[in-house]
């Protein structure tokens, strides 16, 4: 018989063997800690494993990571290298992603936050609001979850262009890639979208340089970014710098280097930025269930997995 371990120390790692012991009748689904004889183990479905752990388990053939990110799992250098990782693609977070795109930059472009700060005052200041079609939405990482961003953003009339590391063609949005593209794509970027993952190659990637190569002639006369990939992608102290010295006009961060965010970060209250905990896109776990299971099933009869990682890049 096959064994699936569960490892999720940060979450209900039992909700979790419930469901995938439902879903997968004939595997023996076992929680971390309690796994057992490693030797046994087949299998295993990890949100941020304790480093070390999967290369204790000398049996292991398929290994899945319970999110759609695999920074935390490809930093543990031990992870073992013969034994495929699968990440999470799942419509239901993917639809989420979108919602918390087209969500939050139309609270930007419709500035809402000044309408909010305005009912505060109870001042009513009906002042001449932008329209989707004057702003240019740049959507850096254009995989599963910044191809549906970008294709809403479309269809609601914002102009679209994305960005990535090889080419792409994407009905109403304006593709460029690797450093070649990157000026063009971010000269003409009015609104930045991040969907990138955290690897060694976009590592800090979002820092004054970078956005001080994006576009003035939007409405504001200054960029917004929104970063809903990965904190690591972000600088945060050239954020908080640009945010101040008027290189960008306005913030709304998912996701932070550290979570979750210190209190004492000036994030929190800064008056130019959106603050979100990392809840772009929660997982719904009977659809992650669902997922890893069908993907297990394939697996255990030989037939072909979806969703292999490439640790060599790193996502
Ligand atoms: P994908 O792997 O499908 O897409 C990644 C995209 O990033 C691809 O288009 C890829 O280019 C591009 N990319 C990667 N490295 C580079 C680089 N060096 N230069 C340019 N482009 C690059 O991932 P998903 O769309 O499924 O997810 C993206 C990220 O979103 C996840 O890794 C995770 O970190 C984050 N996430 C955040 C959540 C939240 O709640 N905040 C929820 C879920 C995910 P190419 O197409 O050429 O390979
Ligand atoms: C993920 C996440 O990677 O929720 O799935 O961040």
């Amino acid at each position: 018989m096959s064994v699936l371990a569960v490892i999720t120390p940060t979450w209900d790692t039992q909700e979790w063997v419930a469901k995938l012991q439902k879903a997968l009748p004939d595997i023996d689904v076992r929680g971390w800690p309690e796994l057992g004889n490693l030797a046994e183990i087949t299998y295993a479905a990890c949100w941020k494993p304790p480093a070390g752990l999967l290369a204790t388990l000398p049996n292991l053939k398929l290994m899945v990571s319970l999110g759609a990110g695999v920074d935390d799992m490809l930093r543990d250098s031990t992870l073992p290298k013969h034994v495929p990782l699968l990440r999470v693609v799942d419509a239901d977070l993917t639809a989420r992603m979108s919602e918390y795109v087209l969500l939050h930059v139309l609270i930007h472009a419709r500035e809402q936050r000044r309408l909010d700060t305005n009912q505060l005052l109870s001042k009513w200041d009906s002042f001449a609001a932008h329209t989707a079609k004057d702003f240019s939405v740049g959507v850096m990482g254009l995989g599963i979850l910044g191809q549906d961003s970008a294709s809403k953003l479309s269809m609601m009339g914002f102009k679209v262009r994305g960005w990535s590391r090889s080419a792409k063609h994407i009905t109403g949005v304006e593709c460029f890639s690797g450093e070649s593209g990157m000026n063009a794509f971010l000269g003409g970027t009015d609104i930045l979208v991040c969907l990138l993952p955290a690897t060694k190659d976009t590592e800090g990637m979002i820092n004054r340089d970078l956005l001080s190569r994006l576009s003035r002639r939007g409405p504001f006369g200054a960029p917004v970014l929104i970063n809903a990939g990965r904190g690591r992608v972000q600088n945060e102290a050239d954020i908080l710098a640009c945010l101040d010295d008027g290189t960008l006009y306005a913030a709304t961060l998912d996701v932070f280097r550290q979570e979750p965010l210190p209190a004492t970060s000036a994030f929190w209250l800064h008056p130019k930025v959106t603050v979100t905990p990392h809840a772009a896109a929660d997982s719904d776990p009977a659809a992650i269930c669902a997922y890893v299971a069908s993907q297990i099933r394939l697996f255990n009869t030989g037939q072909p997995v979806s969703n292999v990682v490439d640790v060599t890049a790193g996502y």
